[in-house]
């Protein structure tokens, strides 16, 4: 039998019905083979970060028990993306009416071309670390040896992150 792995996924939107885009996301999500979904945290209202000149984002956190391999479970995400209606050119960092990220599978470190787990710029992102919280506060990032509440400590008060709860009723 292949093991299943504890992956968590960062959800975010910031075109269109930002919040209706990550339930559409979650439910293509929880179709996908070999896969179920755990666990949901709460949703946010977050301040765009990197490239400031947008939309603020809806974001959240999903824990998902998966026997994909990293590099299919990131190809699947993908196709998702777009089946959601992609936008031909990207702005890296820019708008986007769903973006999928492999935050953590299992403890595993990967670093390839293409693939960068655990996120590279997870431990700076409180749109991340807020939701994940939620779900596994006691989570320890693989390289850094931090929990997921410590991370967050460090970045929760940055005055260009903002962050709210959003409602989704
Ligand atoms: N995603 C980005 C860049 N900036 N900012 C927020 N608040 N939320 C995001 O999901 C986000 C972002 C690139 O993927
Ligand atoms: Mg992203
Ligand atoms: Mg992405």
């Amino acid at each position: 039998m292949k093991k299943k792995h504890p992956v968590f996924i960062s959800i975010g939107s910031n075109m269109g019905d930002k919040y209706a885009n990550c339930i559409m996301g979650i439910e293509h999500i929880k179709k996908l083979n070999e896969t179920e979904v755990l666990e949901i945290a709460n949703f946010y209202k977050t301040e765009p970060v990197d490239y400031k000149d947008q939309d603020w984002f809806i974001n959240s956190v999903l824990k998902i028990k998966t026997t994909l391999e990293p590099e299919i479970l990131m190809a699947n995400l993908k196709n998702i993306e777009q089946q959601l209606g992609q936008y031909e050119k990207k702005v890296r960092f820019g708008p986007r009416i769903l973006d999928l990220d492999i935050i953590f599978y299992g403890d595993m470190v990967i670093n390839r071309d293409n693939l960068t787990i655990p996120h590279p710029r997870m431990d700076k992102r409180c749109f991340v670390l807020k939701p994940l919280c939620d779900i596994a506060p006691q989570i320890i990032h693989p390289i850094l040896g931090y929990s997921a509440k410590e991370l967050l400590k460090e970045v929760e008060h940055d005055q260009e992150q903002k962050i709210s709860r959003f409602d989704c009723n």
